[in-house]
C-alpha cells in the first residue's frame, strides 16, 4: 500500500461517521481466505475467547517478538475474549503486567458468511494480525494510539478458521481494540469484532 493510500485508510478509520469506508474498500485488494473452515468435531471442542502466551520484553518491533518466542517459552494467560482494551497506565490484556509485554494470541474465528470482510486495529503499540496464515493488517512499532490501515479479505467458504494476533506494550500507556466489517455491514463506524466469534 503506497504512503498516500494509508494516509487516508487511517484518516477514514478515524472518521466518526465512516460511511465512506465502503467506497474507500472497493479499491483495496483483500486476500482470498481459501483453505478447508475447521470441522464440526473440531469446533465442537473449543473454548471461548484466543489463547495467549506472554513474553516480558520491552519490544520495539513485532519482528522483534516473533524472533523472541523462537527461543523463549513464555507464559500462558487466560484467554482473551473481546478486544476492547484501552488501560491507560493500567495492565496489559490478561497478564497483570503493565510495561514491557508481548502477548501471542491464537485460536479460531469464525465467518458466517462468504464475503469481503474487513479489519482494523486501534493499538499503542505494535500489532499484527494473520488469518489463515496470512498477513491482513499490521501496524507493527512502537507508537501512541492511532488507527491501523484496512486489512481486507475475500471468505470463499463460510466457517471457522485459524487466528493468530501479535501485540507488545513497550511503556506508558497501551491500547488495543479489534475491528471488523462483515459482509453484511450497511455503513456507519466499524464496530468491534465480537467475543463470540473467537475461540481456541
Ligand atoms: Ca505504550
Amino acid at each position: 500500500m503506497s504512503k498516500l493510500s494509508k494516509g487516508l485508510a487511517r484518516a477514514l478509520a478515524s472518521l466518526a461517521g465512516a460511511a465512506s469506508i465502503s467506497l474507500w474498500l472497493g479499491a483495496a485488494q483483500a486476500q482470498i481466505i481459501d483453505g478447508k473452515p475447521l470441522d464440526d468435531a473440531a469446533v465442537s471442542q473449543m473454548k471461548p475467547g484466543l489463547a495467549v502466551i506472554y513474553f516480558s520484553h520491552f519490544f520495539r518491533h513485532i519482528d522483534e517478538l516473533v524472533e523472541w518466542e523462537s527461543y523463549k517459552e513464555g507464559k500462558p494467560g487466560d484467554p482473551i475474549t473481546e478486544i476492547n482494551y484501552d488501560v491507560g497506565e493500567g495492565a496489559v490484556l490478561t497478564s497483570g503486567i503493565k510495561n514491557g509485554i508481548g502477548a501471542r494470541m491464537d485460536g479460531y474465528i469464525f465467518f458466517e458468511k462468504a464475503g469481503d470482510y474487513a479489519f482494523a486495529f486501534e493499538s499503542n503499540d505494535g500489532i499484527r494480525l494473520e488469518i489463515d496464515g496470512q498477513m491482513v493488517v499490521e501496524d507493527p512499532d512502537v507508537h501512541g494510539d492511532r488507527f491501523s490501515d484496512i486489512g481486507m479479505i475475500l471468505v470463499q467458504q463460510p466457517g471457522w478458521y485459524p487466528i493468530r494476533m501479535r501485540y507488545f506494550e513497550r511503556k506508558n500507556t497501551s491500547t488495543l481494540r479489534f475491528y471488523w466489517q462483515t459482509p453484511d455491514f450497511e455503513g456507519g463506524t466499524m464496530p468491534l469484532v465480537p467475543g463470540e466469534v473467537l475461540k481456541h
